[in-house]
């Protein structure tokens, strides 16, 4: 794949929204040069990359980025068309599809309707003893999950 041709994923290693783009890719043997991006010192190129709101994950593709998980999923699928195709050829199946992945977005893990469990969350992480605790963890995690995805 040539330089122009480049794909890089801006990620951060726990989140779903990454998770979903990561496999995309892989399912569709696409490869990707990955980039982990620390949320509370977010790099210059996401904030560039996605002005609006600032979040992962973003795609970069002939150094043009693309944001939101659901619009990178149909970006890959409508740009590498080899097989898997990632939704059903037949209109009524993706439909179906569709409506699955909106339930589980909008009831499971969409910060804007889950407030309080997504704020009970940032609250725990701003505590002492768990600043203190995670990034040894994190890092451990983060080095460890990448290596055996990359295997
Ligand atoms: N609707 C977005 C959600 C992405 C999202 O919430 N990303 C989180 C990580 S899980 C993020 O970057 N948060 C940083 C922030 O909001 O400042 C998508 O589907 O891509």
């Amino acid at each position: 794949m040539g330089e122009e041709n480049k794909v890089v994923l801006h990620g951060m290693w726990a989140s779903p929204y990454n998770k979903r783009v990561e496999l995309a890719l892989k399912l569709k043997g696409i490869p990707f040069e990955y980039v982990e991006e620390d949320l509370q010192n977010k790099s210059p190129q996401l904030l560039q990359y996605n002005p609006v709101y600032k979040r992962t994950p973003v795609l970069v593709h002939y150094a043009k980025p693309i944001s939101e998980s659901r619009i990178i999923l149909e970006y890959i699928d409508e740009t590498w068309k080899n097989s898997p195709s990632l939704l059903p050829e037949d209109p009524c199946k993706r439909a179906k599809v569709r409506f699955r992945t909106t339930y589980i977005e909008q009831q499971l893990v969409d910060p804007e309707r889950n407030p309080l469990i997504f704020s009970w969350l940032a609250a725990i992480k701003q505590l002492p003893l768990v600043k203190e605790s995670i990034p040894p963890l994190y890092k451990f995690v983060r080095e460890n999950a990448l290596k055996s995805s990359s295997a």
